[in-house]
């Protein structure tokens, strides 16, 4: 089963950024596929949830140096 979820990404100022936090997301074992958006600043993320969790995927977010807001 592919669930899917969306951050709120504090912290990003330009298309480095969005980039830096797609390969963040993508690297985390389980995670399916990262779409990030400058303009919206959030990420949605497509995961098995057997595999990871959304704490791990935003604990991945917070690492790559840029602020996670808990998904709704
Ligand atoms: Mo752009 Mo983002 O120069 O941390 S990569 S601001």
């Amino acid at each position: 089963v592919l669930e899917s979820v969306t951050f709120g990404v504090g912290g990003m100022t330009c298309a480095s950024c969005v980039a830096r936090v797609e390969r963040a997301i993508q690297a985390v074992p389980g995670v399916i596929e990262a779409t990030v958006n400058l303009g919206t600043e959030s990420a949605t993320v497509s995961y098995l949830p057997a595999t990871v969790s959304p704490e791990r995927i935003a604990q991945s977010i917070r690492a790559a140096g840029y602020e996670p807001a808990t998904p709704e």
